[in-house]
């Protein structure tokens, strides 16, 4: 039987506003990683600076919290230097495109086997409002004193041209849907991105939960297929799957919107490239034999020091 989902629910005040978008996206969090059975301490949620990243306080599992877009570098850390773990990064529109754009497309080049789930909001919320990379240009939210002259960038898109080999998008109200997002993205080996609209009830007054709800369809009930299991699935389905990532305006898809089954995660490049990694990964060796260590960090770190 599956664990319920009070398992992971940390002993933690949560701190978001009423009505946040984070609320659905935390309880689709605690609901896919209790029907997937995962052990508390076999999960590990790392958080980026942001409301969302808060999420790692209220999960139960073996979490850290990151500095500012420095969510993906420690989680990759982490999955490598444990591969049976289930890794999950929880962070911002600002912290994973703003000043963590570059790990989030370093993550797709990899495909290390971890789910980035994207709380896009297109304001930066902890720091009262600003516009974040995917606010879209000439909106004006209530925070900006004039409208926003920046283009948006779009996550989908911007995962599929990283590498990413399973690229969803979810509505954080649709907790159902989105729990089945996450299972999925979760159980996908390789790096999966869950990019989920949410409304931020505080700061952007344009992006409501009326004007997400007048727009978003699922790609499922139109018979979508974004499954690639070859070469020729590739040639074959792409210019559905690229009007699908594109699509944002008066019509926002939801669902899987590309998955591809077909390239080898980075723990398994890692695996060919040092027979034995997954078997003995780097943070179950010994790091002494008999007491006496085989790394001196005293010795490494010598001409690292700072004299006072
Ligand atoms: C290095 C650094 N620069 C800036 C900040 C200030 N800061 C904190 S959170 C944040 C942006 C948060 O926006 P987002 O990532 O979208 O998360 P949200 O609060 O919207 O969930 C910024 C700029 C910081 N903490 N550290
Ligand atoms: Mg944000």
């Amino acid at each position: 039987m599956a664990r319920s989902w009070l398992e992971y629910k940390a002993p933690a005040w949560v701190q978001w506003c009423p009505g946040c978008g984070d609320f659905g996206i935390l309880n689709a969090i605690y609901r896919a990683v209790a029907e997937l059975d995962i052990p508390p301490e076999r999960l590990v949620v790392v958080g980026g600076i942001g409301c969302s990243g808060r999420t790692t306080f209220y999960v139960k599992g073996s979490n850290a919290h990151a500095l500012h877009g420095r969510a993906i570098p420690l989680a990759t850390g982490i999955k490598l230097a444990r591969p049976e773990l289930t890794v999950i990064v929880a962070g911002g529109d600002g912290d994973l495109l703003g000043i963590g754009g570059g790990h989030f497309v370093a993550l797709g080049r990899r495909n290390v086997d971890i789910t980035v789930i994207l709380f896009n909001n297109a304001v930066y919320g902890l720091t009262k409002g600003q516009a974040a990379p995917t606010l879209p240009a000439w909106v004006q939210t209530k925070a900006l004193t004039s409208p926003n002259i920046h283009d948006n960038v779009n996550p989908v898109l911007l995962a599929f041209a990283s590498g990413y080999t399973f690229i969803a998008r979810g509505y954080a109200y649709h907790t159902n849907q989105l729990k089945e997002l996450i299972k999925a993205g979760i159980r996908h080996k390789g790096a999966a991105l869950i990019d989920v609209l949410q409304p931020c009830p505080t700061y952007n007054n344009v992006m409501t939960n009326k004007w997400y709800e007048e727009r978003i369809y699922y790609v499922d009930e139109e018979g979508y297929d974004p499954v690639i299991r070859s070469a020729d699935d590739m040639r074959n389905k792409l210019p559905r799957i690229m009007e699908k990532l594109m699509e944002f305006g008066n019509r926002i898809p939801l669902g899987i919107l590309y998955w591809n089954q077909t390239r080898d995660s980075f723990e398994e490049r890692l695996e060919k490239l040092m027979p034995g990694y997954l078997q003995a990964p780097p943070g179950t060796r010994r790091i002494d034999i008999e007491g006496r260590p085989v790394i001196d960090p005293f010795e490494v770190f010598k001409d690292r020091v700072i004299q006072t």
